[in-house]
């Protein structure tokens, strides 16, 4: 039976990982031969989204495109892989309404907070610190942690190889069902 086409939502706070994770994951999908396409706000809200910013709502508005968007790639066969912070419950909980219950597959990507801030690539959560970046989740603005992820990467555990092999399994597990 062929692999149905679903997305795959990775969520987290920003520094966890979700892109590398995503992009190592993309790169294992293609050599399974599958088409794949994949969502973040680099490619959203450059274009697609760059009217929106970082209030409440709209991160609601940004989830809704991504969805849609997710949506009609997963229409057309595609596996969509997406990586937004997506830190609300009620916005994810309407991404999978939008893109159908059984083809929406929620990953929390779980570093604690301290981490994501030692980590700090690109001095966000610094500046965010300093008060020069407002709104930023984690910091003045809220994440709130799945509470029955699909699956959950602890990324103080899990390696990157670890991490795309558990989704290839969930995969490869949905595909003998
Ligand atoms: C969170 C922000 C913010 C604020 C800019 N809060 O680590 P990054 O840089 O590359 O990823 C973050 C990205 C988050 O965009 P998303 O579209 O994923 O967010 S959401 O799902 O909440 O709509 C970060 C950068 O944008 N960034 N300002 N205030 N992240």
């Amino acid at each position: 039976k062929n692999q149905q086409p679903v997305a795959i939502w990775l969520t987290g706070l920003s520094g966890t990982g979700k892109s590398t994770i995503a992009n190592a994951l993309e790169i294992a999908l293609v050599k399974w031969k599958r088409h794949t396409y994949l969502l973040d706000g680099d490619n959203l809200r450059l274009g697609l989204c760059r009217d929106l910013g970082f209030s409440d709502s709209d991160r609601e508005e940004n989830i809704r495109r991504a969805a849609e968007v997710a949506h009609l790639f997963v229409d057309a066969g595609l596996i969509v892989i997406t990586a937004f912070i997506s830190p609300f419950r009620h916005d994810r909980a309407m991404a999978r309404k939008i893109i159908g219950t059984d083809r929406f597959i929620e990953v929390f990507v779980d570093t604690p907070l301290a981490e994501c801030e030692r980590r700090d690539p690109k001095g966000l959560y610094s500046k965010a610190r300093a008060g020069l970046i407002k709104n930023f989740t984690g910091i003045d603005s809220a994440y709130e942690p799945p509470v029955s992820p699909d699956i959950r990467i602890d990324t103080l555990v899990d390696d990157l190889p670890t991490a795309v092999g558990r989704i290839l399994a969930y995969l490869g597990e949905e595909e003998h069902q």
